[in-house]
């Protein structure tokens, strides 16, 4: 609940001016519409067009379901990434679905709401006579053409919230100044969008980026770009500005360890309030590096780390195990590994494989290997409860107590993330955390095995 629905505000946005009024709603924040009755009753009195955001699989079936209990015959419009993934599936599983939008929705929604007849405009799906009719593919969008979201649709505001604690003065917001990737990792699918479209590398300017910044309220921003230094001298430039025009804000960004290579562009992050990286190492092994086209070795890798672990800037660091061919015992290698290179934290994916990934063929052809309807990958030998097995081996030997420690240390000394306000709050609340933790164990019935593999051994 940390960050606000970006792609749906960007639709939102440039719905404003064809319709009289747009009403944008996070029902993750709504308090009285969350109860489903009041929010049928809402939209049956004010709403004339509903538009809906499918972003990834999550509750897919109860958002069929209530899709389906939309009142009387107000058009029913849906987009995003699931939906764009899914559009079969939700023409027959939700006949009150009018029209799909595929991919990037701001020009489509403007031509819908402008009243153009649909069997005109691209990307989208739509029924007729019975049948469902796919138009073509909409060419992607210049991003410097495109408004940015307009933050006084929301009805809410983002802020840091745990276990149903939040904490007011915490907020969050999130900002896209690029889309696409100019990368080509095989498991990815970030720039890969569910029509199998590759979006090419399209980065907005410098001032636009600023502009944007300095109007957002939030104290904490997180940079949702798929790696925000893929043009290092436009991410410097970024920099130069925060710096000069004094925006105290903490930052978040995605990256590749390649940043590693820019040490002037490491000092000017720090100063500009960069605390988090959100890193994609993936794997310690050469072979699955290879497989994955990662375009790095654990060589590299390991000199990265050297380099990173110099500047006070938090790493949580993604891996991917259950690779095409990764043995158990490598798999087993990730929390090891993480510990070593000096990832401050890390999560963990089953590798997936969806319905354009370039990995796909190599799983057909590897004996034992099958995809579900998913895209979850497993092995005659590896289960999905074996993966789940696995995967708990690896945090537990990666978060150690003496690690969450080194958590807590490098947030509050070293890259100073938390003001002494929040660091109060949350110590305040520690108690509490730390009892539901041991409640949600204990539920799970694995309060036991957690306290071992924590604090005795991780067999
Ligand atoms: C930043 C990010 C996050 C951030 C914040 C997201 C946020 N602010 O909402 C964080 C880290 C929190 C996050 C979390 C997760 N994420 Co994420 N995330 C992203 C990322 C990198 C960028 C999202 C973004 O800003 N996109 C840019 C906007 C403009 O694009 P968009 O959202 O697709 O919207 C456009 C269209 O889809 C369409 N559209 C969208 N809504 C609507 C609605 C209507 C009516 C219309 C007409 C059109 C329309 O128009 C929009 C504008 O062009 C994407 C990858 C990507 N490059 O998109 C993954 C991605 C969306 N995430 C993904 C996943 C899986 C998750 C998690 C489930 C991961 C996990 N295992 O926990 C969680 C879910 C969180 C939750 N709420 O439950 C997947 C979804 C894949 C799938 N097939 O389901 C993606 C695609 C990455 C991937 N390929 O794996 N994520
Ligand atoms: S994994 Fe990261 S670097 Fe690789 S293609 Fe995806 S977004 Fe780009």
């Amino acid at each position: 609940m940390l960050f606000p629905p970006v792609g749906l505000e960007y639709v939102a946005t440039s719905a404003q001016g064809l319709a009289d009024k747009v009403t944008l709603l996070d029902l993750r924040y709504e308090t009285e519409l969350t109860d489903t009755e009041k929010l049928l009753e809402f939209i049956a009195r004010e709403v004339d067009i509903i538009c809906v955001a499918i972003g990834w699989d999550r509750q897919f079936e109860e958002i069929c379901r209530l899709l389906n209990r939309m009142p009387g015959k107000i058009p029913l419009i849906v987009g995003g990434y699931k939906a764009t993934e899914k559009v079969e599936e939700l023409f027959k599983a939700c006949p009150r679905i009018d029209i799909v939008v595929r991919g990037e929705g701001e020009e489509t929604i403007q031509e819908i709401l402008k009243g153009e007849p649909l069997k005109g405009i691209l990307g989208i799906s739509f029924r007729e006579n019975g049948g469902v009719i796919n138009n073509p593919n909409r060419p992607l969008p210049d991003i410097e053409g495109l408004k940015v979201p307009d933050n006084s649709l929301r009805r809410n505001e983002y802020n840091f919230s745990l276990n149903g604690i939040s904490f007011k003065s915490m907020t969050f917001d999130s900002i896209l100044t690029a889309r696409g990737c100019p990368f080509k990792c095989k498991f990815c699918t970030f720039s890969l969008n569910p029509l199998g479209q590759k979006r090419e590398y399209s980065s907005r300017s410098v001032s636009s980026v600023i502009r944007e910044i300095e109007s957002l309220k939030a104290g904490i921003i997180m940079f949702n770009d798929d790696n925000f230094f893929s043009e290092p001298q436009r991410a410097e430039q970024i920099c130069d500005e925060i710096i000069k025009r004094n925006i105290k804000k903490r930052f978040i960004a995605q990256a590749r360890i390649d940043i590693a290579k820019y040490p002037l562009l490491l000092q000017k992050m720090v100063k500009a309030g960069f605390k988090t990286l959100l890193i994609g190492v993936e794997s310690p092994h050469d072979r699955i590096l290879t497989q994955l086209n990662k375009g790095f070795d654990q060589a590299t890798i390991r000199k990265s780390f050297s380099v990173l672990r110099k500047y006070p800037i938090f790493y949580h660091c993604y891996f991917i195990y259950g690779n095409i061919g990764e043995t158990e015992e490598e798999m087993l290698y990730i929390g090891k590994f993480a510990r070593e290179i000096g990832c401050d934290t890390i999560s963990c994916t089953k590798l997936r494989i969806e319905k354009f990934s370039p990995l796909k063929e190599l799983a057909d052809k590897t004996p034992g290997y099958h995809v579900t309807e998913k895209g979850e990958l497993y092995h005659d030998n590896c289960s999905h409860s074996d993966l789940k097995r696995i995967s708990r081996k690896i945090k537990f030997t990666f978060f150690t107590p003496s690690r969450v420690l080194n958590i807590f240390w490098k947030n509050v000394f070293v890259v100073k993330f938390f003001t002494v306000q929040e660091l109060l709050w949350l110590l305040l609340i520690t108690p509490r955390l730390l009892l539901s933790m041991v409640v949600r164990e204990n539920k799970r019935g694995r309060l036991n095995d957690s306290l071992k593999r924590l604090f005795v051994k991780n067999a």
